[in-house]
């Protein structure tokens, strides 16, 4: 059986979580708590180089990282149910938004910067706030505008780009960001959270929290 290394909060684990469901996989969770700081020991960084998570272990001292990688993988190992659309332009379309969110929104955001700007710069809690508001207001702005009539980003289907930004929408509920100019992010979080898969994968479900 497949064991994730993942921590109730993270959302990088969450989009796997989500995906795991989607699949239809059945798999062990090992957390790993970030709080405790339990990613940079060294029997973690064995999984996961770089200390964070989550990391997925497929087979005995097998390890995939990277949430993006996992999720293309899965949809390699296992095609059905498609999260990704088969029309190429499409895909391209969905794998944009995905990274919007991972690879744009996300990084800025991580615990390891927020950190890093408190002790190591020096901000306030205050100016920390304001930073994470700053740069989720920048990238669901764009966001809100190329997701089409849902109820998913991408339309009729149930994408990878909902997988991703659930987790992230989560994230900015948690920080209090103001949602009000994001009615179409809204309308595709709530509709999602209405799927088990979804359900099942949210943070308050977690062991560990
Ligand atoms: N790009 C990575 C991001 C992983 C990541 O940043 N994980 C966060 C939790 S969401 C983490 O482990 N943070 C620990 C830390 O910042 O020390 C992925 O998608 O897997």
């Amino acid at each position: 059986m497949m064991i994730l290394y993942d921590y109730w909060r993270s959302s990088a684990a969450y989009r796997v979580r989500i995906a795991l469901n989607l699949k239809g996989v059945s798999y062990g969770q090992i957390p790993v708590d970030l709080r405790l700081g339990e990613q940079s020991q060294e029997v973690h960084l064995r999984r996961q180089p770089q200390g964070l998570v989550p990391a997925l272990q497929i087979n005995e001292g097998e390890f995939l990282t990277q949430s993006l990688a996992i999720l293309e993988w899965l949809e390699e190992v296992r095609p059905d149910p498609a999260m990704l659309p088969r029309d190429t332009t499409m895909r391209a379309m969905t794998r944009s938004l995905m990274n919007q969110v991972a690879a744009d929104i996300h990084p800025l955001n991580n615990l390891r910067v927020l950190k890093y700007l408190v002790d190591d710069l020096g901000i306030s809690d205050e100016q920390k706030t304001q930073w994470y508001h700053h740069w989720i207001g920048v990238g669901f702005s764009a966001l809100e505008k190329q997701l089409v009539d849902g109820p998913y980003c991408m339309g009729d289907m149930l994408t990878y780009a909902d997988v991703c930004l659930v987790p992230q929408v989560y994230n900015a509920y948690r920080f209090d960001v103001p949602m009000d100019d994001f009615p179409r992010i809204r309308a595709v979080y709530d509709h999602c959270l209405t799927l088990s898969a979804f359900a099942e994968a949210a943070p308050e479900q977690q062991v560990g929290t």
